[in-house]
Parts: C-alpha cells; sequence; structure tokens
C-alpha cells in the first residue's frame, strides 16, 4: 500500500496507536469532537471525551467500528481532556492507557482494564501513582517486559517537571541547554503502575551530545513510539512546533538513542501523532491529518501507509503533504 488511505469516515480521530492482536490489527485513536473552545497553545480545544476502538482483518479491508470503548464520565478521578491513548496485551487482559486532567487541570495517566481487544474498558478508580503529562505508548519486549513512554510539552505540561516533580517556574529550557526529553519507566507486573522511577529519553545528535531545547527541527515535543526492527530499538515521535515524525536509533529500551532522521515530513494540520506496526511482514505508519476537515486543526482523521527501511535500517522519508 504506497498511497495512504484514511480508516474512518463517520467520526473524527487521531493519534492512533495500532497493533496486531489475535491476527487483527487494532487501532486505538483519540476521538476528535467539535468543541467550540477557540484554539491556543494550551490545546483546549482537544476536548475529548471517549474512545472508540477500530479493527481490521487486513490493511485494505472494512474497518469495524466497535463503538465506546471509554467514556470519561465513568472515569471516577475525571477531569478533562481524553487525550492520545495506547494499549498492551499480558496474560490474555487488555490495558488501555490514556492521559487525562484530573479534577486539578493536571494530566494524569490512567489505566483502564478488559478482557477484549475491543474493550469496553474498565477504568482503575486512581491514576497511575506518580504519573504526569501525556500520550503514554507501551512497548511490550522480548514478550516480558512491557515499559511505557510519555510526555508532552506546552498543553501536555511535560515542561513543569523536572526529575519527575513539578517545578515553581514552569518554562522550557533555554536554546542552548539540554532538551527535555520524554520518559520511559517500566511497568509493574500486574500492569496498573510504574515499576521504577520513571526515566529521561535521551536523544543524542551525530556528535553524541544531547540534542537542544532550541533545536526545533529535532527534540522530543510529544507522540512517543517504539518499534524493534532487526534488534535495534527506534524511538520515534513528534517535533510538535515544526510538525516533523522524527525517529532516533539505540540498543534497548532506555537508549540513549542517536537521532537519525525524518519518517513524516509535515502533514495539514498543526499536530502530527503517530504508530508504527509489522502486519504480515510489511511495516505501517499509521497517523492522521485534517485534509478531511478541510483544516481544522481539532478535527483531525486517521490514515494508514506503508513504511519503508533502506538496507542500512534508516527509514524512508514519507512526504505528509502539508507545509515545511
Ligand atoms: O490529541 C490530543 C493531543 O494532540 C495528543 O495527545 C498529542 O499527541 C497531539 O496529537
Amino acid at each position: 500500500m504506497k498511497t495512504p488511505r484514511y480508516l474512518v469516515e463517520n467520526l473524527y480521530t487521531a493519534d492512533p496507536s495500532a497493533h496486531v492482536f489475535n491476527g487483527k490489527i487494532y487501532i486505538y485513536p483519540s476521538h476528535d469532537i467539535e468543541s467550540s473552545i477557540p484554539e491556543n497553545d494550551n490545546g483546549d480545544h482537544f476536548d475529548m471525551r471517549d474512545y472508540h476502538v477500530f479493527s481490521m482483518d487486513s490493511i485494505d479491508g472494512e474497518v469495524t467500528d466497535h463503538g465506546v470503548a471509554l467514556d470519561v464520565k465513568n472515569i471516577p478521578w475525571s477531569g478533562r481532556q481524553l487525550w492520545a491513548p495506547d494499549v498492551a496485551c499480558k496474560n490474555g487482559k487488555y490495558y488501555l492507557y490514556f492521559p487525562l486532567k484530573d479534577k486539578n487541570d493536571i494530566f494524569r495517566i490512567g489505566v483502564a482494564v478488559s478482557n477484549k481487544p475491543e474493550g469496553p474498558f474498565v477504568p482503575q478508580n486512581d491514576p497511575i501513582k506518580g504519573s504526569y503529562t501525556i500520550d503514554p505508548a507501551v512497548l511490550e519486549d522480548n514478550a516480558t517486559d512491557f515499559y511505557i513512554y510519555f510526555g508532552g510539552l506546552w498543553g501536555g505540561q511535560l515542561q513543569r517537571y523536572r526529575n519527575n516533580k513539578a517545578i515553581e517556574n514552569p518554562a522550557e529550557p533555554a536554546d542552548d541547554e539540554p532538551a527535555l526529553c520524554a520518559r520511559i519507566a517500566k511497568l509493574s507486573e500486574d500492569m496498573l503502575e510504574f515499576a521504577e522511577e520513571p526515566r529521561d529519553v535521551l536523544i543524542l545528535d551525530e556528535n553524541g551530545e544531547p540534542l537542544k531545547a532550541g533545536d526545533h527541527n529535532r527534540r522530543y515535543f510529544e507522540g512517543p513510539w517504539m518499534h524493534k526492527y532487526n534488534g535495534k530499538y527506534y524511538f520515534s515521535y513528534s517535533t510538535g512546533n515544526t510538525h516533523r515524525l522524527c525517529y532516533a536509533i539505540g540498543d534497548n529500551p532506555y537508549g540513549p538513542f542517536t537521532y537519525a532522521g525524518v519518517i513524516l515530513t509535515p502533514v495539514v494540520g498543526w499536530t502530527t501523532h503517530h504508530s508504527i506496526v509489522e502486519f504480515e511482514s510489511k511495516w505501517y505508519l499509521f497517523h492522521h491529518d485534517s485534509v478531511p476537515s478541510g483544516g481544522k486543526t481539532w478535527l483531525r482523521s486517521i490514515k494508514v501507509v506503508e513504511l519503508e527501511y533502506n538496507e542500512d535500517g534508516t527509514i524512508k522519508t514519507i512526504d505528509g503533504g502539508g507545509k515545511d
């Protein structure tokens, strides 16, 4: 499949996390709605209230909408804004990880559980202890260990934290200082908590130096994803205000990772968010843009396109169709 394909027509959907469970592709996106809240850098206009799960038997087959899998009104600790989720499967149970603002308007990461990949999912009473910011993405490594990556700047509140603690005067570092990093933590055996203090996901430049905060074309902003290819760990992410999906390669889940290039150039819309999955020996990039809504940044549509590697393990850059 070389031509991108939009996947859902009856709803606006974004931030697709795709997985292969029981031989099918399952997609866990955000569900965009018209909130009528004016657009701002805090992302208040992304006021999403539930998730739908989608599945398909083949990459060009029919897409099934399994209906509402989790609703904000059923989450005991909820404030507002259900943002980009991800799902992991362990011992026949499915764990949905989701960012949501609590009653104090602070983003936390929650977990909801189901016996089926399509849900419905039952939320825990409280968010993950010690969790903060947005965009959880879970890696299953060697069929035994599960790691959660998370973090997002600006509306995602990552700039409010250093060393896992809230700071008094939230700000991004100066341009010549090391950039803020996504976070990683191993998950507990029961998949419901962090098994350790979250650590920084360090991205290094070609000289082995951490990317700088002013390097907006390459530094981490939000939307982490991790996949393995030929024994290497590929950490991919959005650069936010420069609208690229980039990646960096490392030797283990924690990194450090060395910056390796651009996966997707800017799309139509502001955000760019993705997942990468292998299905029937081909690799696919799931992402979104705002073409179907006529460019409304808060009404996005998920799509899929084939992703290809060069012989040296680098990824061939895909044209997102927006302005660079
Ligand atoms: O969908 C809301 C937010 O927009 C996500 O959490 C970010 O990654 C961005 O796509």
